[in-house]
């Protein structure tokens, strides 16, 4: 039995009409991969388009792209469509969940947990990013990995593994960011894009959020509050809100930190940090939410109050702290 990689990569040889799409509020490792499978097909000479509902955000307007990126459907669906960094079908988007059935689903991922929604998977939780599961597609294609293709592949990479310093971080990430680098990418000025993207209204709101930050647990626990009028008074969005919680999982005594994000009315979403052992996905999954072992995600339906305690006390319970 061929493995999956071998079979999206005959997929991807053969076929001929793809569109590629990752999950909506995109993150670096959704842009990254999206596109650079973008260029993998680009250098096939094959017809794809690129999608997400949520848009590229203003932060990664310096990714190289392939194609433009749609952000709704077109009227016909190709016959292939690569999902990437999706841990579920919902992660998709609305518009293309409800659409699913008009094309084949390729389910391309990392996350814990992925409930296999394609008619193709290859879900591969051992690997930092899907960024690197691209690489691997463009090695068995013999597609080199230099040019723009690379720097989508290293903002996949980078940004998913913080730069290399999770402990998700392999052997195979670091040695694949040195091919990338020995084959001409400028590390320096690519990282410059990816972080030096700061506006004042967002220092603004990193400057609340972290003064919202409560310890609990024998300060074990710091949860963050993010709610909408903040966004509102500082001029910022949910953009302007990611990485903010590696900030607060440095505290010294803190073994996992969350955010909680106001989304409506009594609706609140949140992530969770940790290091090592703690497993914050089971946090998460009490919660019906999903992710990695030291991060993860979900939603809790309840004032905020509530959701505050709820947190405390499922996080107390999984990670052994009374
Ligand atoms: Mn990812």
């Amino acid at each position: 039995m061929a493995t999956p990689l071998k079979r999206i990569s005959d997929i991807l040889r053969d076929g001929d009409d793809f569109m590629v799409a990752s999950h909506y509020n995109p993150d670096g490792d959704a842009i990254g991969a999206m596109c650079g499978v973008g260029h993998l097909l680009r250098s096939l000479g094959k017809h794809f388009r690129l999608y997400n509902p949520s848009g590229l955000p203003a932060r990664y307007d310096f990714t190289p792209l392939p194609a433009p990126v749609l952000t709704e459907l077109p009227d016909t669906l190709p016959r292939w469509t690569i999902v990437l960094d999706c841990g579920s079908a919902e992660r998709m988007g609305e518009p293309l969940v409800a659409r699913a059935g008009e094309t084949r689903i390729i389910n391309i991922d990392h996350h814990l947990g992925n409930s296999e929604f394609g008619e193709e998977n290859w879900v591969d939780m051992h690997q930092p990013a899907v960024g690197c599961m691209v690489a691997l597609l463009a090695e068995a294609l013999g597609i080199p990995l230099t040019g723009e293709l690379a720097e989508c592949v290293y903002l996949a990479v980078a940004t998913d593994t913080g730069f290399f310093s999770y402990g998700s971080t392999t052997p195979e990430s670091l040695e694949l960011a040195a091919r990338l680098l020995r084959d001409g990418l400028n590390i320096a000025d690519m990282n410059r894009r990816i972080t030096k993207q700061w506006s004042e209204e967002r220092m603004h709101l990193w400057t609340e959020v972290m003064g919202t930050v409560e310890l609990h647990l024998d300060r074990q626990v710091a949860i963050g509050i993010i709610t909408r009028e903040m966004f509102e008074r500082t001029g910022t969005g949910s953009d302007d809100t990611e990485n903010i919680i590696n900030f607060i999982r440095r505290l010294k005594s803190v073994r996992m930190a969350a955010i909680l994000r106001e989304e409506g009315p009594d609706t609140f979403k949140f992530s969770l940090r940790s290091y090592g052992e703690d497993n914050v996905q089971a946090v998460a999954a009490r919660f019906g939410g999903g992710g990695h072992k030291n991060a993860s995600g979900g939603t809790i339906r309840a004032p905020l109050k509530a959701a505050k305690t709820m947190l405390v006390e499922v996080a107390g319970d999984v990670l052994g702290i009374r």
